[in-house]
């Protein structure tokens, strides 16, 4: 087969621009917001169904992050090789962390008592970051959003009974009106990640796009900036599908046609601040979720949540870090790349990633097999030049055209600075 023939998958087109998505691959989320002082997961009001009065009582009145530097997150990000961020302005808890004209309930009245939003958009873009904002449909702290069964006060008799004076449809219009806001004060805006749509629960009803008025809140956001990306969670797909702390086991599929998609991961499994949790992935761990997504045609978006005190903490640091010190030499088979052709077969325990623009293919070694590898089949045929992608050393190889089969000889030892090493093949 010619090389021109093989099936490389591309996703199907949206509406907005996911060319740069594509190619960049890898993704910082951040989640900050009051819950970074409970410590202990960014769901403690629902949880531990606290009553917004005590919430704020506690966190509101003693939010200030004193250590707060985001050119020191923006460093952090791009020496581990992520390429965009996407941050919290609003999470459930409704706290803001930009300066809106329609909330009081936003940093600036914090004891901390400055817009946080503005000087992090600086810091990111100004390291060539593209920008992303979440923004959360659930609102735990405005007075007009109704009781569902994911809600603080779902146990709360005397509350739910209040929401016989809630209009829903003016917290809706606030959620219009602030998404607004954000995406013309900080244009452009390369995303906009809501989340999510609550279903039904038991007695209550759930809230949906008819509720979010989902397809008008799109048409407003895509007149003030067209390109944008709009993820899947105001229920109706836009441009990117968004699976939650899983591994899709193939390049993610709506109705059978492989989409752009985008799994989000957290370090340790909670997304906001948790101090206790003793949970954390390894480099290693990482490195392979991040490889797995890109050899599925995905992105990796990868959450830190920062401290009260407003600073990724020691073990943040050090997973990025070991991230940075392996995409140093190994971004090659990331940005850029995606599946491999589908003809190809992938030896045990390996995983494989493309380029398609410069035809080179990335094999990536999950365990050291010692004396050799070997290629069989397809790809096979296809192979010019092999090397070590972390020092460009040569890997002689031999082709056996009778059982078409690639024997590389490998060392005993794994190269030195490539704890999962990657093999550059260039393709005929
Ligand atoms: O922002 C992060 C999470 O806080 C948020 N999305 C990421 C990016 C998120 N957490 N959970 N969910 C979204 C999905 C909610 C699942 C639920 Fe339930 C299942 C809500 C109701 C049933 C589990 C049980 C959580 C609350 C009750």
């Amino acid at each position: 087969m010619r090389l021109e023939d093989l099936t490389v998958i591309k996703p199907a087109p949206t509406p907005g621009d996911t060319s740069w998505f594509t190619h960049d691959r890898f993704g910082m989320f951040i989640h900050w917001g009051l819950y970074a002082l409970g410590a202990r997961h960014e769901w403690l009001k629902n949880y531990e169904r606290i009553p917004t009065e005590i919430y704020d009582e506690k966190y509101f009145r003693h939010f200030d992050p004193d250590l707060y530097d985001p050119a020191l997150w923006a460093d952090a990000a791009k020496d581990a090789g992520m390429k965009y961020f996407i941050i919290t302005t609003k999470h459930h808890e409704g706290f803001c962390l930009w300066d809106s004209a329609y909330t009081d309930y936003k940093a600036t009245n914090t004891p901390y008592g400055k817009d946080i939003l503005t000087p992090m958009v600086e810091a990111f873009r100004s390291r060539g970051l593209r920008t992303g904002f979440y923004h959360s449909l659930l609102d735990w702290h405005h007075p007009d959003y109704t009781v569902d069964h994911c809600h603080p006060m779902r146990d709360n008799e005397e509350y739910i009974a209040g929401d016989k004076d809630r209009v829903l449809s003016r917290y809706v219009e606030y959620l219009h009106n602030q998404t607004e806001e954000l995406l013309t004060r900080y244009d452009p805006v390369d995303i906009i990640w809501f989340d999510f749509s609550v279903g039904p629960g038991g007695r209550f009803a759930g809230k949906g796009k008819e509720v979010w008025r989902s397809e008008e809140l799109i048409e407003k956001i895509r007149k003030i900036n067209p390109k944008i990306m709009i993820d899947d969670r105001l229920q109706i797909d836009q441009d990117v599908k968004t699976p939650e702390q899983y591994m899709p086991d193939g390049w993610y599929k709506v109705n059978g046609v492989p989409v752009v998609w985008e799994g989000c991961h957290t370090f340790s499994g909670s997304w906001g601040y948790y101090r206790d949790e003793q949970s954390w992935k390894s480099v290693d761990q990482l490195l392979k979720m991040l490889i797995d997504s890109v050899s599925m045609g995905g992105n990796l978006l990868l959450n830190v949540g920062p401290t009260g005190r407003g600073e990724f903490d020691e073990r943040a640091y050090d997973r990025l870090r070991g991230i940075g010190k392996w995409m140093k030499r190994h971004s090659r088979s990331i940005y850029g790349c995606t599946q491999a052709p589908l003809e190809f077969e992938c030896p045990r325990d390996c995983r494989y990633t493309y380029n398609p623009d410069t035809k080179r293919l990335y094999l990536h070694m999950y365990s050291w097999p010692f004396g050799k590898i070997r290629l069989t089949g397809e790809v096979a045929e296809h192979v010019e030049y092999i090397q070590i992608l972390s020092d460009a050393s040569e890997m002689r190889f031999s082709y056996n055209p009778e059982n078409k089969t690639v024997d590389i000889p490998l060392p005993i030892y794994k190269p030195l600075g490539a704890d999962i090493p990657v093999l550059e093949i260039y393709l005929k």
